[in-house]
């Protein structure tokens, strides 16, 4: 038979409640290239809390060594805040929920050549038998497809500048309408158009929502970026509400809970989003804005170089800031979903 991951079979597979063992039996049944790590499975089928995180930042977004070292302090990071980590990507042509050090590691170096996955790569990477970091997109389809409800990243893509012409638009923003699973982020990436980013995702039906005192829609590396969001909350009882009423409902999309970096990089920020302005012209210029998923790591690996490792000091901050905010609210949905 043909095993194909369609949004019906995502609803089957990820519905609770799986019983012991159950989730894993069920993706093995199906014979899905999935594999799902014990302490994760553990987790879910006795409903703790699990965040997902991403590995695209790991194998396109930070340079090796560091983003090893990132990785495993994100892990830890969700562990403090009362959540089990399921770090997601691909391993020689398996989809791994979670995990091992040894996994993790290969994934980080470059000799692994590791392919950016986003749901158009998922199925040819699997059968390429590759190595893959797995965006927002394929990680919010992974999470859903396990039943895990929140997913803990730095920043969203969403549409490029001049995206109005590329019609470069990251499918980040279409899979929040498909999978339900509250994305934790610092905002979208600001190399981006953050008011066209805004403006798709209500066209989507996307909720957007400030962690923290305002409404301020933030910008990555600063704390506001000008633009607001719909609605906002400074805790995350009311962010798992908002999720776990999003479930009742039986709604199928997502949500964006946008956190502001911590205040101290707000200084740096104003200086790194210079080096941002000057990463965007000059992939203007020399045409890596056309050259489609190479864009944003091209502009990030850019903008380290301009800002020193400025860039990635404040990086770093926001996915930790990002994960232990993540970890928090999944504590507080699996006390609703009891
Ligand atoms: N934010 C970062 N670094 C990254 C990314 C986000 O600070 O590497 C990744 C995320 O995985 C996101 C992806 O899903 O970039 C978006 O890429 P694109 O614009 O090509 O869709
Ligand atoms: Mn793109």
């Amino acid at each position: 038979a043909s095993i194909s991951i369609t949004r019906r079979s995502l609803q089957r597979v990820g519905k609770r409640p799986h019983g012991s063992r159950g989730l894993a039996s069920a993706l093995n049944k199906r014979n899905l290239p999935v594999d799902i790590h014990p302490e994760v499975e553990a987790a879910l089928a006795e409903n703790r809390p699990v965040v997902a995180l991403e590995t695209a930042v790991v194998t396109h977004g930070f340079p090796y060594p560091e983003n090893a070292k990132l990785a495993k302090s994100l892990e830890e990071v969700v562990r403090k805040n009362g959540s089990t980590p399921a770090t997601v990507g691909l391993v020689n042509g398996r989809i791994k929920i979670g995990l091992k050090q040894s996994e993790l590691e290969l994934l980080a170096e470059p000799e692994a050549s590791p392919v950016k996955i986003s749901r158009r790569d998922i199925a040819a990477a699997i059968v390429a038998k590759a190595n893959g970091g797995t965006t927002c997109c394929a990680t919010l389809i992974f999470a859903a497809l396990t039943g895990i409800k929140v997913f803990a990243t730095g920043g969203l893509g969403g549409v490029h500048r001049g995206g109005e012409n590329t019609m470069d638009v990251s499918a980040d923003l279409g899979e929040l309408t498909r999978c339900p699973v509250g994305l934790v982020s610092a905002g979208v990436k600001s190399i981006l158009d953050i008011g066209r980013t805004l403006e798709y995702l209500e066209t989507l039906g996307v909720p957007v929502i400030s962690y923290g005192r305002t409404t301020d829609f933030p910008s990555f590396f600063s704390p506001k970026s000008g633009f607001q969001s719909p609605w906002n909350v400074d805790n995350p009882v009311s962010a798992a509400q908002i999720l776990y009423t999003q479930h009742q409902l039986g709604l199928q999309n997502g949500a964006l809970i946008a956190c502001p970096i911590p205040e101290q990089y707000e200084a740096a920020g104003a200086s790194i989003q210079k080096a941002v302005e000057q990463a965007v012209a000059e992939s203007e210029a020399n045409g890596v804005n056309k050259l489609g998923k190479a864009a944003t790591p091209w502009l990030l690996m850019r903008i380290g170089e301009l800002t020193k490792g400025e860039s990635l000091a404040s990086n770093i901050a926001l996915l930790e800031n990002t994960a232990a905010i993540g970890g928090r609210i999944a504590v507080q949905y699996a006390k609703l979903a009891q």
